[in-house]
């Protein structure tokens, strides 16, 4: 069995339109009109709440937050190739693949706002985990849920995202390497963004990171992680496979993190202004916009409805996040020990007062 799927048999990255939106593939990906408009309905959606809750955190609402600006083609396009009933396991930086899945956006704040603990929506109606801040840890949790699906016999895919970074931490090797022996039903979707917080991937990993999959024994892809539709078709041939039993794919998305890190990051202090206006002259939502506009797919006034939508969207959750009250206080304390210890009590006292 060769280990390199059709889609990808070199090191050039899987693409079907070139960064200026000309076909150099067949956009044919087996999706109609409705879907390919919605795809560039979410990016523009996605967009326009990643800016206001970076506008959000500097007014003070939201406590520090993670921006995905430049990965809005990696995020809808691995999220629109998934069934209802298929599970993710996110980063802290997939609001682009909540929305999809149906994550209500002011809920998901409710993290970024420090109102709650990581789990302020419900992930078994959303079939989407928490948000996880500790790097690569959630690729196990992912391992450990697919194989339960497996042991159930669902028909069940699992996806878990995480960035180039998290493929230094053990947790990625070991879950890589579980997922091989044991052909779980995953997908393991690497947003390849250039940066681990201010470490560029090429100084943290020699190799190229889709070709490790060869060694835990399944395929992997690289797709050009700004083109909307060569992440779709990567992702749905990865879930397909997934599906028919036949185990993991590992998808590299080459991608870029246009803003810094998080709100709590210069990225001026360690990269330099000409890559980001390269990065921002290859913009995943302008590539697809001028295809289907080329293609009469769509129309300046479908564009502008998605602008006005977005607008009224980032509003709402604006207004939502800033409405919502704090759950009460001693929540923090319950559940957490069946025999609290002293210092624990007297830490509840004093948060109580
Ligand atoms: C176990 C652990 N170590 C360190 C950190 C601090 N940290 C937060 S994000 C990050 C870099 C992650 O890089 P990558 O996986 O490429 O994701 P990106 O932020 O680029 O989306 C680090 C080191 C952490 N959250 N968890
Ligand atoms: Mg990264």
């Amino acid at each position: 069995m060769s280990h390199v799927p059709e889609v990808a048999s070199g090191t050039e990255p899987l693409r079907i339109l070139s960064p200026d939106g000309e076909p150099v593939g067949d956009p044919d990906v087996g999706l109609a009109g409705d879907d390919l408009r919605s795809l560039l309905r979410w990016m523009v959606l996605a967009r326009r709440l990643d800016r206001e809750c970076i506008a959000l955190q500097r007014q003070g609402e939201l406590t520090v937050y993670p921006g995905f600006e430049g990965q809005e083609a990696a995020q809808v396009g691995s999220a629109w190739a998934l069934a209802r009933e298929d599970f993710v396991w996110p980063t802290f930086r997939e609001l682009a693949a909540a929305l999809v899945r149906g994550v209500d956006a002011v809920q998901y704040l409710q993290y970024h706002r420090g109102t709650w603990h990581g789990g302020p929506y419900d992930p078994r109606a959303t079939r989407f985990g928490p948000i996880c801040i500790p790097i690569a840890t959630q690729l196990p949790h992912a391992v450990g849920y697919a194989l339960g699906q497996q042991l159930d016999g669902t028909d069940v895919v699992t996806l878990t995202y995480f960035g180039d970074g998290s493929t230094s931490e053990g947790d990625f090797h070991e879950a890589a390497n579980l997922a091989g022996v044991w052909s779980l039903p995953l997908v393991l979707f690497c947003q390849n963004n250039g940066w681990a917080i201010s470490v560029p991937t090429a100084e943290q990993t020699a190799g190229q990171l889709w070709r490790r999959a060869e060694g835990y024994g399944f395929p992997g892809v690289r797709v050009d992680g700004n083109d909307v539709l060569a992440v779709y078709a990567a992702t749905r041939e990865a879930v397909a496979r997934a599906r028919r039993g036949e185990g993991p794919t590992l998808i590299e998305a080459m991608t870029y993190r246009i803003g810094a890190h998080s709100t709590a990051d210069d990225a001026g202090r360690y990269r330099d202004e000409a890559d980001v206006d390269a990065a921002r002259r290859n913009d995943p939502i302008q590539r697809y916009r001028t295809w289907l506009l080329s293609a009469r797919l769509v129309d300046e006034a479908f564009v502008s409805s998605c602008e006005a939508e977005a607008e009224a969207f980032a509003m709402d959750v604006r207004a939502g996040v800033i409405a919502t009250p704090a759950p009460p206080v001693e929540w923090m304390f319950d559940w957490l020990y069946a025999a609290p210890a002293p210092t624990f009590e007297r830490h509840r006292d004093e948060a109580l007062g």
